[in-house]
């Protein structure tokens, strides 16, 4: 599943005995980012990252595309940082949008950015530039982390990534001259190429060096409202293994379900046969890499159902599609959220829906009563649900209804505000070495490997987002297809002339195993490194369905027959495909 809408599929389907649930907004997006600042802090950050922009000084972002990446909060206060002319940092191997604001762009080699944190990192420490009072009050194993960094010179990181030592320099300084108002962003889409929660905890320990945690203008600690959960019976206990992987044995710092997981017990039957699944909100064969053992999963099952508001790839594939209304004409979950003050907000429906589709509250409900469990949804509807909520929390219904939206009182988020800092981690301080990662057989400080690189006239490929649409799921929006109708590929100038292109021609991509995309056309650009290409995600639908999405542009998710898995936590890499390009007749 993926988002808040699957809140009663999930309910429906735990009471009737289900116990593998997973989403790709886990194990390909924000899972090794999580369980990288679990295992450094204590606690994950979150959604959104409590990233305090507007009060930062300097903004570090490695990846991280704000901008084209529309998180809408962090965009705005991204453009009011770029109007304070606070010094910005980029590093990407593609002249992002955010690049373009920033006052140093490091255009590193893709997969390489744990040599430059590890190289920044030891940088520091050796010039003592770091907020030692913090180090020596919270820190954990500081001096074997910094006997282990040492090897790791700013000139060997610009042997590994491409950039000048004087760069690498150069930015550090001015980040690390501006703590604890720093920020070094722990980004959020992380699965790049299958080491990614040892890159995000060396982004963590940066940060620790920063000392910026819960501190103004660095990351605060989110503040959230409470609203008790309508009294709902338990769920029953299976004695079953999980297939999920989110039970640690696999892969012993995941705390969600691992898609890839379920998807592999799908195809092995173990650790038992799985017979169906249940789709909500999620067009696996985009967002999943390897779309042949996602097909096959397929195969081997007796049902598979798919709820959508669009005839998607997957949906395709379904023996069942419950088609749902759109969240402009349906009554939600209620959403309580995190943020500098957190709040309670309310989806309500707009305007009625044109069709048959109906609410997932009532699809699931339905289910319930089908299924014979209607007791675990021991309400009329939607309505008398969420007031119960609303008003048990002390809050008013009327008021939320008509403003929509409900803020709490603001609380201390930062030290400056008088919070006092703790730590959940198994030494109750932020682990510069980690005892619990050794033990389970990992490093307990992030050490370098470098990646393989493609066969010669192969390009890796990378990805990220177009600011207009979402995922896979607004190409055939009349509103937003007119604005980007499909999606280019970026490729250097020099490698284009190499390669006899021509921006605005249309080429094919075929990958290291010979899988070819849909045609889509040349950008021939300096924006990008030579070396990788870049296309942006959720185009080259395959669905005949979907008239005006169909086959336009190329689909990423279809050209990544390889991945790898990080060990750690079970999230799989979406750069580790390497592609050539093939002319048309
Ligand atoms: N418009 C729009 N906005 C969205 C979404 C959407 O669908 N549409 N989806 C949302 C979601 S769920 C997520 S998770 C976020 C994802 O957005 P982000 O978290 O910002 O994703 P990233 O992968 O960090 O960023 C992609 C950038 O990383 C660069 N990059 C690629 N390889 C490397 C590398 O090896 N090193 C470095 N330093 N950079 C590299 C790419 O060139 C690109 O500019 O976006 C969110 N915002
Ligand atoms: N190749 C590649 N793979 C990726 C990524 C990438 O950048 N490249 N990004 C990764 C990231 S960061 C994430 S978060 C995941 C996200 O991946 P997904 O969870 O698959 O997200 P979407 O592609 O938006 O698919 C959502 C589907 O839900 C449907 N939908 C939208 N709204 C509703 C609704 O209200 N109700 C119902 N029932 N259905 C709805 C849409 O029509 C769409 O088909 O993908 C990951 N996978
Ligand atoms: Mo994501």
């Amino acid at each position: 599943n993926h988002g808040f809408g699957q809140r009663f599929f999930q309910h429906v389907l735990k009471s009737w005995g289900v116990i593998n649930v997973a989403g790709p907004s886990y194990a390909q997006c924000r899972g090794p980012r999580d369980a990288g600042f679990t295992l450094t802090y204590g606690s994950g950050l979150g959604s959104p990252e409590p990233t305090d922009i507007k009060n930062t000084e300097c903004l570090v972002l490695i990846g991280s595309h704000l901008g084209e990446n529309m998180h809408n909060s962090q965009v705005q206060e991204f453009a009011q940082a770029v109007e304070r002319k606070v010094p910005i940092i980029v590093v990407d191997p593609r002249f992002s949008v955010a690049a373009s604001k920033a006052r140093y762009w490091l255009p590193i080699i893709p997969g390489t950015d744990l040599a430059l944190l590890l190289a920044w990192m030891n940088l520091l420490v050796t010039e003592g530039r770091y907020d030692k009072a913090f180090v020596d009050q919270y820190g954990h194993g500081f001096d074997k982390f910094a006997a282990e960094i040492k090897q790791y010179t700013v000139e060997w990181a610009a042997g590994e990534t491409g950039l000048a030592p004087e760069l690498i320099r150069a930015a550090a300084l001015e980040f690390a001259g501006r703590r604890p108002a720093t920020i070094i962003h722990p980004g959020r889409r992380v699965n790049w190429h299958g080491d990614d929660t040892q890159r995000s905890r060396a982004i963590a320990l940066l940060s620790g060096l920063m000392g910026n945690w819960g501190r103004k203008g660095g990351l605060f600690l989110a503040s959230g409202l409470k609203v008790p959960a309508y009294p709902l019976p338990p769920y029953p206990k299976s004695s079953k293994p999980k297939a999920d992987g989110s039970d640690g044995a696999r892969y012993p710092f995941a705390d969600e379900g691992i898609t890839t997981s379920i998807r592999d017990a799908t195809l092995t039957e173990k650790p038992y046969p799985i017979k169906g699944w249940f789709v909500y909100s999620t067009n696996l064969l985009q967002a999943l890499p390897n779309r042949e053992e996602t097909l096959k999963a397929f195969d081997k099952l007796d049902l598979l159902v798919v709820c959508e508001t669009i005839p998607s790839e997957t949906a395709a594939y379904a023996d069942v599609i419950l088609p749902e209304s759109i969240f402009l004409e349906r009554y939600d979950e209620l959403l309580t959220g995190y943020g500098r003050v957190g709040w309670a907000a309310l989806r309500q429906p707009v305007v009625a829906s044109p069709h048959e589709q109906k609410p997932g509250w009532w699809i699931a409900k339905q289910l319930a009563e089908k299924l014979g469990i209607g007791a675990c949804m021991p309400f009329k509807d939607m309505e008398e649900y969420l007031k119960t909520r609303v008003q048990n929390a002390g809050l008013s219904w009327e008021t939320l209804k008509k403003d929509g939206v409900i803020m709490g009182t603001p609380k201390p988020i930062t030290v400056e505000e008088g919070l006092a800092l703790e730590f959940d981690t198994p030494s109750k301080k932020v682990e510069f070495w980690s005892d619990q990662i050794a033990k389970a057989g990992f490093d307990p400080v992030p050490k370098y490997t470098r990646h393989e690189r493609g066969p010669k006239g192969y390009y890796c490929l990378i990805t990220g987002r177009c600011p207009v649409h979402t995922f896979s799921r607004t190409q055939s929006n009349p509103l937003l297809r007119d604005l980007v109708v499909e999606n280019q590929v970026w490729v250097n100038i020099t490698t284009a002339t190499k390669e006899g292109l021509k921006n605005g021609q249309y080429v094919r991509l075929k990958n290291q195993d010979g899988v070819v995309s849909n045609r889509v056309q040349v950008k021939a650009t300096n924006r990008i490194r030579p070396g990788c290409v870049y296309i942006t995600h959720g185009f080259g639908s395959t669905n005949k369905m979907l008239k005006s999405a169909y086959l336009r542009g190329a689909s990423a998710a279809g050209l990544l027959t390889r991945y790898k898995t990080d060990p750690l936590m079970g999230g799989t890499s979406i750069h580790s495909n390497q592609v050539t390009f093939v002319r048309e007749a």
